[in-house]
């Protein structure tokens, strides 16, 4: 059985993310490895910051404090949410960490070793009035594609298109606003990525069939254009300083890596940190190194990352003629959009994580989010959408089902699971129906197809609604005490089926679901659909509990409070 390497993308260090950037990423990275480990494989989930580059050292300086403390506070900021959510990193790291700039330089080494690095003198935009050169995102100005005014150096929002700052018309310096910009020559590392053309061609087809259509049409689309060399230094303070043992006379003018190069290479970066915290335990080269078929190796991000994971860094990894593990499956997400328009993180609109934990529990988002993931198309927030799927799916259809079972039982039988009756045809027909619903679900897992996964759990739940109605244990134990205990039994354990199954999606209530149950030694181990269907892991005599609700239902005035606070109109 191979391990699990999963990694999702590694959120930039500026600022608190928003929802969008959480379901490409992140949620459905924590949603499938929490899977994967419930049934039984050894699973490494590696995420970190991304911590260098121009956005980093330009939000230090708004708020005026050093760029390393900058970045040690706002990671803690960002970790404290992710805790919030729920998300069960194995280790969540830190790009500026001495073990990614070491592996960093190791690769920039071999690179040059075997013919990928170069230096080339380029010319470049310098601001006398800031004493510097302007690279990436310090420069901005107008679009040459689209007319877009606030076009930044390295890319535009607008139209996505990658850009050069000489690229910008009526380019201004980002510092101090200055328009009296020359453009000097300085020399640079260019990775020739031309060279790697035909081996990323060749290892992008071996993988394509097996992506989903998102990723390799996107690798295609690159490929199809072309792979051009690319500066991967900047003139910048902050960033994997260029190694003076290779190149001393660039590291002497103080040049650092491009964020682009070293940020992949922290997926190995973060590994690293996470093994040298227990060195005797944990093996970072053994996920990583000479590892083809014994890792299988997963990584999560939306779609304008792809680029970056199916073509660039595959180049890198690939020119370095070492064994490092490459990506098997890349699993990419289109946008959430925020009634219809964009979420964005610089105009401060939509709704950002921290917000979200400030208003509900995780669960509440976490279901939403994977249950209306953008998969094959982008999908649209809306408060409404959001809150009539929290009162249908989780208080109506679960949190519902779950009390009223428990509640009843307590009231007529007792504080423990009634024996009742055996089994009849009403429950052999749940229990065949139960072992099909859990099959599919389990293989839209396996498939990562993560709203099909939703709708399979959101039928399981239904299932047991339908079983209640359908025997009617309120009426049943007015002339068959026996047989309402039988049903009660039979719902109580799917309740705890449901707190296995549901654990991926929503942790929290799941763990209050199983742990109504006083069970010796029970954890949330899978359940297969054929141990499902007998419908007897709870044994009458067990005692259980009713847990406080698990889910509030949403009002019409939290409805209009939350459109209020956020803004809920069409953009
Ligand atoms: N930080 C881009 C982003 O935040 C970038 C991802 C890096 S993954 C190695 O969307
Ligand atoms: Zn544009």
């Amino acid at each position: 059985m191979a391990r699990h390497l999963i990694t999702s993308a590694l959120p930039y260090i500026n600022g608190i993310k928003h929802l969008g950037n959480m379901v490409g990423s992140m949620l459905p990275a924590d949603v499938y490895s929490r899977y994967l480990r419930q049934r039984g494989h050894d699973v490494l989930y590696i995420c970190a910051t991304d911590e260098h580059g121009t956005p980093a050292e330009l939000a230090a300086k708004e708020q005026g404090i050093p760029v390393d403390e900058f970045c040690a506070q706002a990671h803690d900021a960002q970790k404290a949410v992710y805790d919030g959510f729920a998300l069960a990193f194995d280790y969540f790291g830190r790009s500026s960490s001495p073990q990614n700039v070491e592996i960093t330089q190791h690769f920039a080494r071999k690179l040059k070793e075997n013919g990928f690095i170069e230096e080339r003198a380029i010319r470049q935009v310098y601001s006398p009035a800031d004493g510097r050169f302007l690279p990436d995102r310090y420069v901005e100005g107008t679009c040459p594609h689209c007319g877009y005014d606030k076009a930044r150096g390295d890319q535009c929002e607008n139209c996505t298109r990658v850009l050069d700052p000489t690229d910008l018309i009526d380019p201004r310096s980002a510092i101090s606003g200055s328009t009296e910009l020359e453009v000097r020559e300085t020399k640079h590392l260019f990775l020739l990525q031309s060279r790697l053309q035909h081996e990323v061609e060749a290892w992008v087809a071996a993988h394509e069939e097996e992506w989903p259509h998102l990723s390799s049409s996107i690798a295609r689309k690159w490929l199809n254009e072309g792979l051009h060399d690319r500066a991967i230094t900047r003139d910048l303070d902050w960033g994997v300083p260029v190694p003076a043992d290779t190149w001393p006379e660039l590291a002497a003018e103080g040049k650092v890596f491009y964020v682009w190069f070293d940020a992949p290479i922290e997926y190995i970066g973060s590994t690293k940190e996470w093994s040298d915290q227990d060195p005797e335990n944990r093996d970072w080269k053994s996920w990583w190194y000479d590892v083809d078929t014994d890792v299988r190796y997963t990584q999560f991000m939306a779609k304008d990352n792809v680029p970056f994971h199916t073509v660039m860094f595959p180049a890198t990894e690939l020119g370095i003629r070492e064994p490092w593990k490459k990506v098997d499956y890349v699993k990419s997400f289109n946008w959430l959009t925020y009634y219809g328009g964009k979420f964005s993180t610089s105009q401060k609109r939509g709704v950002f994580t921290d917000q979200a934990l400030e208003i509900l529990p995780a669960d509440y988002w976490r279901y939403f989010l994977i249950a209306n993931a953008p998969e094959s198309d982008d999908s649209s927030f809306t408060w409404e959408h959001f809150t009539a799927t929290v009162n249908k799916d989780l208080a109506d259809t679960l949190g519902n089902f779950v009390n009223r079972v428990l509640s009843f039982s307590r009231k007529r039988f007792g504080d423990e699971v009634p024996a009742g009756s055996a089994a009849g045809e009403a429950e052999a027909r749940l229990g065949e129906e139960i072992a099909r619903l859990l099959a599919e679900y389990e293989s839209q897992m396996e498939a990562l197809q993560f709203r099909k996964a939703a709708a399979a759990l959101r039928a399981l739940w239904s299932a047991g609604n339908s079983y209640l109605e359908e025997k009617a244990p309120w009426l049943e134990i007015k002339t068959d005490q026996d047989g309402a205990a039988l049903t009660l039994r039979t719902a109580m354990n799917l309740i705890h089926l449901y707190s296995v199954v549901s654990e991926p999606f929503i942790p929290a209530s799941s763990a209050a679901m199983r742990t109504a149950f006083a069970l010796p030694d029970d954890t949330a181990t899978w359940v297969t659909a054929d141990e499902a269907k007998a419908l007897d892991f709870v044994p009458a005599g067990t005692p259980f509990t009713v847990p406080p609700v698990l889910f509030a239902k949403l009002t019409e005035d939290d409805l209009e409070a939350y459109k209020e606070r956020f803004g809920g109109e069409p953009v």
